[in-house]
């Protein structure tokens, strides 16, 4: 197919609506919204069903060892894929969208080219990391992780999550520890597409947002030990008391990202008390605080001011404290290169367009350590997500389905064979053109 007629190709967006309902289904909520935590048995349904449309779609499907599952649409030549993709698995109050739509949109991609009968020069590859949310199994981002080779697989098989359960034997339990080997191949070079899942596009009534990185996280788990004792006959000055440090330390986490001033952010999003009875003093107290900030330095501020707030008020207040990082990752910039063909091409599509950092962390942000990677956003109605209440308006899917299309697109024909060459192609190829 020529160069133009390829510039033509537009998603079946009503197929794509389709897949994101019926997948969403699989551990539905009351009210909207799923359920798919990583390895439960919603997950194995929710992964057996886009197998299976991978499967009926003809691509070469592998499991690898950690659970990431890719399928490949074959190329005119062998080499390096043109990849995307995301996760499908999801939080306890997720939504239909959060991860779920970069792999069917590119499974879209894939089923528009084969349907078109276009083979691209370089082979074509979608697909789902396992664990990306790390609400169950910490960090967040975990298969992609493993698939670029920052964690061995045997380090994450012996990971042990919020639940006991213990991750490689979870994976065995559902069935998805594959037999191709981790690090995974690296791809010539990797898009992701994903809501935004906070409220810059759409306060900013703009339709396509392009993501120039994403900022640095920080996960630790923080447990506090007291003294449980009578609620009624220990004097305030005598208590030693793990509930009242808990509940200092998470408004200091408040307080702290107010100082430090936008776009620091600061969550306490697990907090468990023990005994958990009305009238004892907590013994002990375990919470989980996540860190956030496009700067690393201003995030590593914000780290050692929250360690010697616990360490201050262990003194204050006779108790121990212990932290355990659960995840770190390093701000992350996209390539400029990929960055900008996103741009151009979605202007090409006559969308509004507006550059900016991810608040959230993703799979792209792993890819980036291997292969120039960037990632496309459209808008979340009320800038929800993590909530069933999570919504992006189909005309916005539809949207940015087709500028990861013509993305892919572009990037599986550019003639460089390096990215030094890249930049030359992208100014002359048909799609900046136009
Ligand atoms: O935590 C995150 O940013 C992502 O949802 N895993
Ligand atoms: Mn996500
Ligand atoms: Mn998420």
């Amino acid at each position: 197919m020529p160069a133009a007629q390829l510039t033509d190709l537009r998603v079946d967006a009503d197929r794509l609506v389709r897949r994101i309902e019926e997948l969403g289904a699989i551990g539905g909520l009351e009210g909207g919204g799923c359920a798919r935590l990583a390895l439960t048995d919603e997950d194995r349904l929710g992964r057996d069903l886009v197998g299976t449309w991978m499967e009926d779609l003809g691509l070469d499907v592998h499991i690898d060892a950690i659970g990431n599952v890719v399928g490949t649409l074959a190329g005119r030549e062998d080499g390096a894929p043109v990849m995307t993709g995301s996760h499908i698995d999801t939080v306890a109050t997720g939504g239909l969208y959060d991860g779920n739509l970069g792999v069917l949109a590119g499974l879209e991609v894939l089923e528009t080219l084969a349907r078109a009968g276009v083979t691209t020069r370089r082979p074509m590859a979608v697909g789902y990391f396992t664990d990306e949310e790390g609400a169950r199994f910490a960090p967040d981002m975990l298969g992609s992780l493993v698939y670029v080779g920052g964690l061995t697989v045997e380090d994450a098989y012996d990971v042990v999550g919020v639940d006991g359960a213990v991750l490689g034997e979870e994976l065995d339990r559902i069935g998805y520890r594959g037999a191709t080997p981790c690090p995974g191949r690296t791809p010539f070079a990797f898009v992701e597409l994903h809501i935004e899942q906070g409220p810059v596009l759409e306060d900013a009534a703009i339709g396509i947002g392009v993501v120039t990185g994403v900022q640095g996280i920080s996960w630790q788990e923080v447990r506090v030990t007291g003294r449980s004792s009578h609620a009624g006959t220990t004097p305030m000055h005598l208590r030693r008391d793990a509930g009242y440090v808990a509940m200092r330390l998470g408004t200091f986490v408040r307080e702290l990202a107010g100082e430090l001033g936008e776009p620091q952010v600061g969550t306490v999003g697990r907090l468990d008390l023990r005994p958990d009875l009305v009238n004892v003093v907590a013994a002990s107290a375990t919470m989980t605080v996540d860190l956030r900030n496009v700067s690393e330095a201003v995030l590593e501020e914000a780290e050692w001011r929250f360690a010697a707030c616990c360490d201050e008020l262990a003194a204050a207040e006779h108790c121990t404290i212990e932290r355990t990082a659960l995840a770190r990752f390093a701000p992350v910039d996209f390539d400029p290169r990929v960055v900008d063909l996103v741009e151009a091409t979605a202007r090409r599509l006559g969308n509004t367009t507006l550059r900016m950092p991810s608040g959230a962390g993703h799979d792209a942000q792993m890819m980036a350590r291997v292969c120039p990677t960037a990632m496309v956003f459209v808008p979340s109605v009320g800038g929800i997500s993590h909530n069933v209440e999570e919504f992006t308006e189909p005309a916005d899917l539809e949207a940015g389905a087709n500028v990861l299309l013509q993305t892919l697109l572009h990037l599986a024909e550019t003639e460089a064979d390096d990215w030094a060459e890249a930049d030359h192609q992208a100014t002359e190829s048909p799609w900046a053109a136009s």
